[in-house]
């Protein structure tokens, strides 16, 4: 089981790497900007976990740089997760809040719904 993990972790990291996606532009301020509202984001992850990959690929296209952590090999940082996340999973986006508060998000596709209306919402008519 770990083999095929392995193996299957190794596949997707190969294609994501020959397929990148492609990063949006923005002007210099529009990303200082951007950047700062991603300073206090950070994503629990492991390298080779699909889930994670998806995730990683939809902050590339968006262009937004958000500190990784990992999860499977850091001590600290897994039970970091664990301990005030509250589960062992991963991706997890830790977001802090302006007023202090900290919210723990789970699940790929909402952290890809969380960054896509905050940073690239789509076009209204
Ligand atoms: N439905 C979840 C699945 C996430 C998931 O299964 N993550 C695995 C790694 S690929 C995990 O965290 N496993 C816990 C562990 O290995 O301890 C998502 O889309 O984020």
């Amino acid at each position: 089981m770990f083999i095929i993990r392995k193996f299957i972790g190794s596949i997707i990291l190969f294609l994501n790497w020959i397929l990148p996606p492609r990063a949006m532009k923005r002007d210099s301020d529009t990303q200082k900007l951007v950047d700062s509202q991603t300073e206090n984001f950070k994503l629990y992850q492991f390298h080779a976990c699909p889930f994670c990959v998806k995730v990683r690929r939809a902050m590339k296209r968006m262009s937004l740089n958000i500190e990784l952590r990992d999860a499977k090999n850091n001590q600290d940082i897994k039970s970091e997760l664990v301990t005030e996340g509250g589960r062992h999973k991963v991706p997890c986006l830790r977001i802090e809040n302006n007023d202090g508060s900290i919210k723990w998000l789970y699940e790929s596709s909402e952290i890809v719904s969380f960054l896509t209306e905050k940073f690239n919402p789509p076009l209204k008519d």
